[in-house]
């Protein structure tokens, strides 16, 4: 099963990064990261205490910072490698499953495939959540990743042919999307955030990964100057014509979607399959649990909530929507790159 690579359990990922699996390069990272840590900007956390600022993006103070700093130090990217981009709360899930559909259509039936009782994030790990596995992944390897494009290695993005497939949001739903997950994972102890104080955060680009514009730009730039390598999509235009898109996807990833395949309906069985209603009435999504750290396991139902474009605009009021729209236009102007008003 070349790409049916169970994503790490919650015992890898925390064993890992607290440096109980005895790896030299993953226990340097975890030095340099308590090295630098205490001098690093701190601005107010969604799901954690705090957030921290590195390199002009923020993480989370154990494993995004220690995963990004990994992956820059350590990761030894191979030509084959396709990664899936995004932003948290863009389509991650979605993404993942329809690439992991589209490339193993001929390995998998549609009556009993994986994502019929394994979730998306299940079937294609994250790239900075298991430095240990990796090497041992066979190629091509399917990862993803929310690490913007510009801090990502040279080896990468240059010296390599890896291929990326990026998916953007409008920034209101991602906003309005992220406020209501990250409540559900923030700790008991932790008093849940308003959705006043995560807009005010979210417009300063304090959220994971963060400014969320400066994310989607560097993908945006990098799919204008290497179309062969960087796929970029939009959450709205999936919704809107899912088989163009998908179709799109299969010629990206090097598997095309022959004119046979096309007659017999398998870009629509495809998306059928990985459609918001397929995958969130499934049992595994109903009632499973992801487990992504020993301190957080969450829900797989939380990774569907609504799955619908504009339900942003029922949370905010007028005034955040004009707020954002403005943040919006003023950060994309002269990119060629607009959102939905
Ligand atoms: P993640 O960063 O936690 O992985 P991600 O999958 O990127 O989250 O985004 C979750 C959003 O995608 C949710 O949006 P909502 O809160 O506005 O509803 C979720 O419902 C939506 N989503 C998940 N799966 C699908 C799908 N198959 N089709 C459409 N939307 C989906």
């Amino acid at each position: 099963m070349d790409s049916f690579l169970p994503s790490p359990d919650c015992d890898t990922i925390s064993k890992t990064y607290n440096g109980q699996i005895d790896s030299h390069l993953v226990q340097k990272t975890n030095e340099r990261c308590r090295e630098i840590l205490p001098n690093l900007p701190r601005g107010k956390g969604w799901m954690t205490e705090h957030l921290v600022q590195y390199q002009g993006v923020w993480l989370t103070p154990n494993v995004a910072l220690k995963g990004l700093m990994w992956v820059q130090g350590h990761f030894k990217p191979r030509s084959t490698d396709i990664f899936l981009a995004t932003f948290p709360k863009t389509g991650t899930t979605w993404l993942k499953a329809l690439t992991f559909a589209t490339i193993n259509r001929t390995r998998y039936g549609f009556a009993d495939h994986p994502l019929l009782t394994t979730v998306p994030h299940g079937c294609l790990p994250f790239l900075e959540a298991c430095p240990n596995d990796l090497d041992g992944f066979p190629s091509p390897r399917l990862l993803s990743t929310h690490i913007p494009y510009t801090l990502l290695p040279n080896s990468m993005t240059v010296n390599q042919s890896c291929r990326f497939a990026y998916i953007c949001r409008d920034p209101k739903d991602v906003l309005v999307s992220k406020w209501l997950f990250m409540n559900k994972l923030r700790p008991k102890e932790l008093a849940p955030i308003s959705l006043e104080e995560a807009f005010e955060l979210f417009c300063q680009g304090i959220s994971h990964y963060g400014p969320y514009w400066d994310h989607v730009l560097g993908y945006w730039k990098a799919s204008l100057e290497t179309p062969e390598k960087v796929l970029f999509l939009k959450y709205e235009e999936l919704k809107e014509e899912p088989s163009v898109v998908v179709k799109r996807l299969g010629e990206f990833l090097g598997h095309p979607f022959s004119l046979e395949e096309e007659s017999k309906g398998v870009v629509e069985e495809i998306v059928k399959l990985c459609s918001f209603e397929n995958l969130s009435n499934l049992e595994v999504n109903k009632s499973s649990v992801l487990k992504l750290s020993t301190q957080i396991i969450v829900d797989n139902r939380h990774f569907f909530r609504k799955g619908k474009v504009g339900d942003g605009r029922s949370y905010l009021t007028d005034e955040m929507i004009k707020r954002i729209n403005e943040i919006t236009s003023e950060k994309l102007l002269g990119s060629g790159l607009v959102f939905g008003s």
